[in-house]
């Protein structure tokens, strides 16, 4: 089935004041969505990063696509690599590891495969997970991710969940999510506050959620030595400690002290780390993700090597929209060795680019869809409302710290910085 066009959207949309290491969200959030119009009136969906030189790379693509057959993923996966001969993206906003330009092209690649995927689905009559050898879960458990977050944004726009610094208000804010989504486990997003207010909220968590999977990553913001403290004091209170400190030295250095299994989205990003890190020892998790390790089949083969070398598998979320959700559940659902309840960003946005009432949670769980592709259906009017956000916001890459400089005047990121 030859593709015949390909339209490439912007959007953005709102985002609240979420805080990291490296500054604070803007008011709205870049994604990219692609159709792939194929023959038959087929479209095939996909979405991705938003910033201009994501944008610049996949426009570098577009024009090698018409004509290509969308079951030929490795023809896709030549097409792109030459398209992509010699750039190396950078991630500008640094949460995400270091890039390369096998990186580069993974992540441009992958894009395109799950909208080939999803049109493939589309052709046959059959879900994403049949394509990718069939469910091994009928719903895919998600954590509810907690942020520290101010309570309005420098325009003075607020949003339902305000200010979020204290123990208490963390509390708070899981109770919301555990509510409105009946999420499970927890991750509490770190390297805002001094560690020992992060392990302060990490308790006040484990005792109003006894029994719950707890996690906190504050994206390589501690030291080894404050990281090996922290992982003592959290002993026996956390399912697993992620990206505590930068680098796969410093990652092996704390592991092998701590007494629960490390995680990264940091360190271990592309299928060139996997021998040192795993040598090392760096990681008892890694937490996977479709948009940069090259599609949804190369998240398969992930997870085959991490389950040979005997580390698990979670998985990483950005500020994303239905269709990555969708992408995320069919391949996590067609994943076995996906046992831990993965991360996304869901609950935090408040407006999408799909049809609404596929991608429901129940008991902190998205049921994988059984209809054809991935089981979405765009909603045109809200593509061009969220693109028309786009052009209105201003924005063209993801920059967390100079965001933060309206509030804090002299911030500089830091990791390593306690
Ligand atoms: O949304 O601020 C954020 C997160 O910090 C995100 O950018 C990270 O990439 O969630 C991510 C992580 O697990 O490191
Ligand atoms: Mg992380």
């Amino acid at each position: 089935m030859q593709i015949l066009d390909v339209v490439l959207t912007p959007v953005a949309f709102a985002d609240p004041p979420l805080l990291n290491v490296m500054g604070v969200h803007e008011p709205f959030a870049l994604r990219s969505v692609v159709q792939v119009k194929c023959e038959d009136g087929i479209v095939g969906l996909g979405e991705s990063y938003g910033d201009e030189a994501f944008l610049g790379e996949v426009r570098k693509v577009l024009p090698r696509l018409r004509g290509h057959d969308v079951f030929d993923l490795p023809g896709l996966q030549r097409l792109v690599a030459e398209a992509l001969s010699d750039t190396v993206l950078t991630d500008a906003h640094g949460l995400i590891g270091g890039f390369s330009i096998r990186k580069t092209i993974a992540s441009v690649y992958s894009l395109f495969e799950v909208a080939c995927l999803d049109a493939q689905g589309h052709f046959l009559g059959r879900p994403v997970t049949d394509l990718l050898g069939g469910k091994a879960r009928d719903a895919v458990e998600f954590s509810a991710y907690l942020f520290y977050k101010y309570g309005k944004h420098v325009d003075g726009r607020e949003d339902s969940w305000g200010e979020i610094t204290t123990p208490e208000a963390l509390v708070g804010s899981a109770k919301r999510m555990f509510d409105e989504y009946g999420f499970r486990s927890i991750k509490l997003k770190g390297g805002v506050y001094e560690p020992a207010h992060e392990v302060d909220g990490v308790r006040a968590l484990a005792e109003a959620f006894p029994g719950h999977p707890l996690r906190i990553d504050p994206n390589g913001a501690w030291t080894v030595e404050t990281s090996i403290r922290v992982a003592a004091e959290l002993d026996g209170v956390l399912e697993y400690l992620e990206d505590p400190t930068p680098g796969i030295d410093g990652m092996a250095q704390v592991a092998a002290e701590a007494s629960m299994p490390l995680a990264t989205n940091m360190c271990v990003v592309n299928f060139g780390d996997i021998e040192p890190g795993f040598r090392a020892r760096a990681i008892g998790v890694l937490l996977s993700d479709h948009h940069f390790w090259g599609g949804l089949r190369a998240t398969q083969s992930l997870s085959v090597t991490c389950e040979s070398f005997g580390v698990g598998l979670s998985m990483h979320s950005n500020s994303h929209l239905g269709i990555s959700l969708a992408a995320m559940v069919q391949v996590a659902a067609a994943t076995p060795h996906l046992t831990y309840a993965c991360d996304t960003h869901w609950p935090w946005k408040v407006e999408d680019v799909i049809e609404p009432g596929v991608l429901e949670f129940r008991e902190g769980a998205v049921a994988v869809p059984t209809t054809p592709g991935l089981g979405i259906t765009l909603d045109e009017d809200a593509l061009a409302r969220l693109h028309e956000n786009y052009v209105r916001c201003g924005l063209t890459k993801r920059d967390d710290v100079t965001y933060m400089r309206n509030f804090v005047a002299d911030f500089e990121p830091n990791t390593a910085r306690w």
